[in-house]
């Protein structure tokens, strides 16, 4: 039997790059898409290509998804568990404040999340001001617009390392 001239460590595979998955609720693809000002205007792409070069650069990858779909929520954070994610970022949106069924995969799955709203929902309507989600999340994070998900993500990073 020959030997392999190869060393151990050149066997040993790296291990698995750290992964987020930042979710989105309905209608926040249409983020950005609205009336034209002199800012430029914050987009989910925008968000993501943010997130995923601050991500890089600690080795973890990034992976975004929308739905306007309460079961392709779940089906999403049900996916996640098997494809090892370690971390959520989740800003729910409308279903913040309706739906039992999503907060119960993100509990059944149990992978750690921050919730993150645009805006201050404490400073809208009171339908607004109870979320399903805010007792079980690692951190709220709510009114601080695009910014929200760096804070989510700084954290999370950290969280990973
Ligand atoms: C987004 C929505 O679409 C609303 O339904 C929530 C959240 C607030 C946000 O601020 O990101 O009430």
């Amino acid at each position: 039997m020959t030997r392999s001239k190869r060393s151990k460590t050149a066997e040993t595979p790296p291990p698995p790059q750290p992964r987020v998955l930042v979710l989105h609720g309905p209608s926040l693809n249409l983020l950005g898409l609205g009336t034209p000002t002199d800012m430029p205007p914050v987009t989910l792409s925008g968000i993501h290509a943010a997130m995923e070069a601050r991500a890089k650069a600690d080795g973890v990858i990034v992976e975004s998804f929308q739905s306007n779909h309460e079961g392709q929520l779940i089906d999403r954070v049900q996916a996640a568990a098997l494809e090892e994610v370690g971390f959520i970022i989740i800003n729910p949106a409308a279903y913040t404040h309706t739906s039992i069924a999503l907060r119960d995969a993100l509990v059944a799955v149990g992978i750690p999340f921050v919730e993150v709203h645009l805006d201050n929902i404490h400073a809208r309507e009171p339908f607004r001001h109870n979320s399903y989600f805010s007792d079980r999340a690692a951190g709220v994070i709510s009114g601080l617009g695009a910014h929200g998900y760096m804070a989510a993500l700084e954290f999370a990073l950290a969280r990973l390392r």
